[in-house]
């Protein structure tokens, strides 16, 4: 039996919701709804909608402070009372008031991160068998929600009902890993700046977020046990500015943040190349033993830390076991990417001795495709970059592959030749090319099971301010979304554009910089 603590919610908005079902598929100006990631299934019925009233309370199981938490977070989007309420007891049991969004954890659905959606006149209900599931189930109601909820705090009157349509959602994701990496070595972006951009991942309910923490032109994290890393290599970053570094306390904050929203962080310390920022800071990890000058152009491939030098293991060890100390997360991300300083032999022996390293302090190894080069531990993840170097040879190898194939997910590639940020190496990207494809395609004819996920990296040669990274991300980060999250034969480009037009008053209530796109019916 669940008993329940209220939360009350200060609303006054009594008008009702009408909606015409809308297949889905059916292309169509208006979409029936705008849900972005499509759910597995979804009706919306014509009846009575829900709308939130001053009665209205928010239930969550009592005891359990992670479902608590997210009844918090929607009430947020809702206008609110803080306090929790005791619950209501009539005929000695609980009793749920009227007009209440009833969050409750039990077995079902039973897939990992599923969840059931019923909205009805008197109440919305979310099922699922794990606090994730119920986090996703908020998120997509907060979509069946007005936009005007993005702007915060609102505290809904009459002439301006909160309401959702009358629906039923089942729901779960396609894959596991659903990603974003952002590029914090390059330029250097803020805690505040990294928790907007899990905001904005989650509320499409992405579940990763990649940070790639050092690079030539910057080293991002505090080492306690190396200090010049963020004394020296912290202070640059491309085009000569300030550059910035997160605190071990920061980094906690930001692991801290992620998880409320159901975000691992996965921490990335590129190695062997990529690394002035560490060679700079100290002069031993240099096969010469003298320390390089700072770097804060954009070429890449020509740095690499002494493969030969026991000083060389010893760092990375130090490294390796102070940022797993700090994150709860099962992977650590070591690069591996874009060496042209060192023989094949010495990259594939550096890349074994470093996953023996990640194994003893209990993580995962996930790597840049070129550690495929290397005899890969069976618990080793490699992402996909190379457009030219197909995946599927390690997938019949039996290697678990992220996908970020750079001519369809970087998020710094160029829309078209008239985008004044990002780079074009890979491709042009407009929205289209970043949803009208699928990820299974590349790995065929290995099984879809060998694919753990998608991600989506954004590089920050180009990119100075968070304005700049919204504008490279949106509309494309939804797509990505969507490709993570939805099936394959529910996916349809013209139908996905107009629930993606719908994103935009959200987006704008949000502040996003996104790009207007021409493909796109806003
Ligand atoms: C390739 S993707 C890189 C990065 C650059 C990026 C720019 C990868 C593993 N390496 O170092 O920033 O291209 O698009």
């Amino acid at each position: 039996m669940i008993r329940p603590i209220a939360i009350a919610l200060v609303a006054t908005g009594l008008a009702t919701a009408c909606r015409t079902p809308t297949p889905i598929g059916t292309p169509t100006a208006t979409p029936a709804h705008a849900i972005v990631p499509l759910p597995e299934s979804i009706q919306i019925s014509a009846g009575r909608g829900f709308t939130v009233t001053p009665q209205s309370v928010i239930v969550v199981p009592r005891d359990d402070a992670r479902v608590a938490a997210i009844g918090r977070y929607l009430s947020q989007w809702i206008g609110i009372a803080a306090a929790p309420q005791p619950p209501p007891v009539e005929n000695g049991g609980p009793s749920i008031p009227p007009a209440s969004i009833v969050l409750t954890l039990g077995t079902s659905p039973a897939a990992p991160e599923a969840y059931e959606l019923t909205v009805t006149a008197d109440r919305v209900t979310i099922a699922a068998s794990q606090p994730a599931g119920l986090f996703y189930g908020v998120q997509t109601l907060r979509q069946l929600l007005p936009p005007f909820v993005e702007y915060g705090g609102v505290r809904p009157d009459a002439s301006r009902p909160v309401l959702a349509p009358a629906a039923h959602i089942a729901d779960a994701p396609r894959f596991a890993w659903r990603g974003a990496m952002l590029d914090v070595a390059r330029h250097f972006f803020t805690t505040d700046d990294v928790k907007r951009y899990i905001d904005l991942i989650s509320l499409y309910k992405l579940n990763r977020l990649h940070l790639h923490l050092a690079d030539d032109q910057g080293w991002r994290l505090e080492i306690l046990s190396w200090p010049e890393l963020t004394r020296t290599g912290g202070r640059t970053q491309v085009g000569g500015g300030a550059g910035g570094f997160y605190t071990q306390r920061d980094y906690a904050e930001l692991v801290a943040y992620a998880a409320q929203r159901f975000v691992t962080i996965v921490p990335e310390i590129d190695m062997p190349g990529h690394t002035n920022a560490a060679l700079t800071s100290y002069a031993e990890l240099n096969c010469n033993g003298r320390a390089p000058e700072p770097y804060t152009g954009i070429d890449v491939g020509f740095s690499a830390v002494c493969v030969e030098r026991d000083a060389t293991y010893r760092f990375i060890d130090d490294v390796v076991r102070e940022i797993a100390s700090m994150t709860p997360g099962p992977y650590l991300h070591i690069g591996g990417d874009e060496v042209k300083t060192l023989t094949r032999d010495q990259y594939a022996a550096f890349i074994n001795r470093v996953q023996r390293i990640v194994e003893s302090h209990g993580k995962r190894v996930v790597g840049w495709d070129e550690i495929g080069a290397a005899d890969l531990l069976p618990t080793s993840i490699v992402q996909h970059w190379r457009p030219k170097e197909s995946p599927a040879a390690l997938a019949a190898r039996g290697v678990k592959v992220i996908v970020s194939a750079a001519n369809r997910m970087y998020l710094d590639m160029k829309y078209d030749a008239t985008t004044a940020l990002g780079l074009n190496w890979a491709a042009y990207i407009e929205v289209r090319d970043a949803y009208d494809w699928d990820p299974a395609a590349l790995l065929a004819p290995a099984p879809e099971s060998s694919i753990v996920g998608v991600e989506a990296p954004l590089w920050s040669e180009t990119t100075a301010t968070m304005r700049d990274v919204e504008f490279l991300a949106f509309p494309r980060l939804a797509a990505v979304a969507e490709i993570g999250w939805s099936r394959r034969e529910h996916r349809s480009w013209n139908e996905f554009k107009g629930r993606l037009a719908a994103q935009a008053p959200r987006w704008t209530a949000l502040g996003v910089n996104f790009y207007r796109s021409p493909q796109v019916p806003w």
